[in-house]
């Protein structure tokens, strides 16, 4: 949690045709069609050690790469499938590059793998878009299958987490889910699993299997009891779509402030093109947020939520006896908080900047500049005599 910025890659063989991974299978793109994409694919422009750097220059401290989707194409070298990317043009291990690209330089790794997959004739969906014609199917060795592939990727690459996807299907249980939660913590104990192996989505309990929460394409409410992140795409489709629109640097900025201000972590998702690369407007757009975080970063990284909750004004959160304000908009020279009763305020300034006038008078007013020094996001740090981080939830 304390890592706060991931980076989700949403990549396959559909990159080939533009649209959505595994969704558009017998959609816009007929099932012989996407199945067959992979004797094209050939990204030969990927390049691991760019990814991850234009990860590391958006201030991103972990990696989550689509392994497999649910179109059950596999990104990696597998002896339990042979629909995988070492039947490709490109041949190449992708998923171990990128592994080895992130231990390189410093940044955790971590794989998205699906528990449906609607190639499998195991499973009993073939099609989300044709489910009365569902096949036989045979879930024991499909989820067997799962544990066969699971394993290639822990014992070879080692990834720090696991984020699933793909459980609100029928065929799938949360029995399945258990097994395969068991299976994993077998092989690797300190791996850490989302929510999506088990059928309860909104908590964390005696019905959910994983350890965080996983609110998609919204800003999870403030929790300060259950870890949660939101995984949000920079443009509006997962998988790369020729002129997506794309979020500007306000919305990227704020979208990762508020999710900070509500206790939480932002997977931001990126789907690099056919050939490998990154569109260069979606790599200039992360660069703009590592700037940023270049400066605002304390108030960002190793810290809680709160005490203040998220509102279309500010978001707030706070590391040891200090209380970051990030303030989306001008507030006509004075920002008015409510009182933190029991505290005593001792200063107020722009991080990165000068001191600011403060009263406790009536709640906390803070004198604020018309013109932000920061007008996608400025940050204001409070100081007060105690741990901010023991302070209850102000709504
Ligand atoms: O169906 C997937 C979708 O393609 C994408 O992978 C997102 C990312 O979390 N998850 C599912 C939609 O809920």
């Amino acid at each position: 949690m304390d890592k706060r910025f991931g980076m989700f890659i949403h990549f396959g063989p559909v990159t080939l045709r533009g649209t959505e991974i595994g969704w558009s299978r017998n959609k816009e793109v007929p099932e012989a069609d996407y199945d067959s994409l992979y004797r094209e694919f050939n990204p030969v422009l990927f390049d691991a050690d760019r990814w991850v750097k234009t990860a590391k220059d958006a201030g991103v401290k972990y990696l989550v790469i689509t392994a497999k989707h649910h179109d059950g194409f596999l990104l990696w070298p597998s002896a339990v499938s042979a629909y995988n990317i070492a039947n490709t043009p490109f041949k190449k291990d992708m998923v171990g590059l990128l592994a080895k690209a992130c231990k390189k330089q410093g940044m955790s790794f971590c794989i998205y793998m699906t528990v449906l997959d609607w190639h499998d004739p195991d499973y009993l969906i073939h099609s989300p878009h044709d489910t009365l014609h569902n096949v036989k199917g045979d879930m024991p060795r499909f989820v067997n299958t799962m544990k066969s592939e699971l394993t290639e990727l822990i014992t070879r690459y080692k990834p720090d987490m696991l984020w699933f996807d793909g459980y609100w299907e029928k065929p799938w249980t949360n029995e399945f889910g258990r097994q395969i939660y068991q299976h994993i913590k077998k092989l690797d104990a300190r791996i850490v699993v989302n929510n999506r192996l088990g059928k309860e989505s909104e908590k964390l309990n005696e019905n959910s299997v994983g350890d965080f929460l996983t609110p998609e394409q919204r800003i999870g409410n403030i929790n300060m009891l259950e870890p949660w992140e939101s995984c949000i795409t920079i443009c509006n489709q997962w998988a790369w779509k020729p002129n997506d629109a794309m979020k500007s640097l306000r919305e990227c900025i704020q979208t990762l402030v508020k999710t900070a201000g509500g206790n939480g972590n932002l997977l931001f998702n990126v789907g690099p093109m056919m050939d490998g690369r990154m569109e260069q407007r979606q790599v200039d757009r992360l660069k703009q947020m590592g700037s940023w975080l270049s400066k605002y970063g304390e108030a960002i990284y190793g810290t809680k939520g709160g005490p203040y909750a998220p509102n279309e004004v500010y978001a707030a959160t706070r590391k040891g006896s200090k209380i970051y304000i990030h303030l989306f908009k001008p507030v006509g020279g004075s920002l008015k908080l409510p009182a933190l009763t029991g505290v005593t305020v001792k200063s107020a300034r722009v991080l990165g900047g000068g001191t600011l006038k403060f009263t406790t008078a009536d709640g906390l007013q803070i004198t604020i500049p018309d013109k932000l020094p920061d007008e996608n996001c400025t940050v204001i740090v409070i100081g007060i005599n105690s741990d901010a981080e023991k302070l209850a939830v102000i709504k």
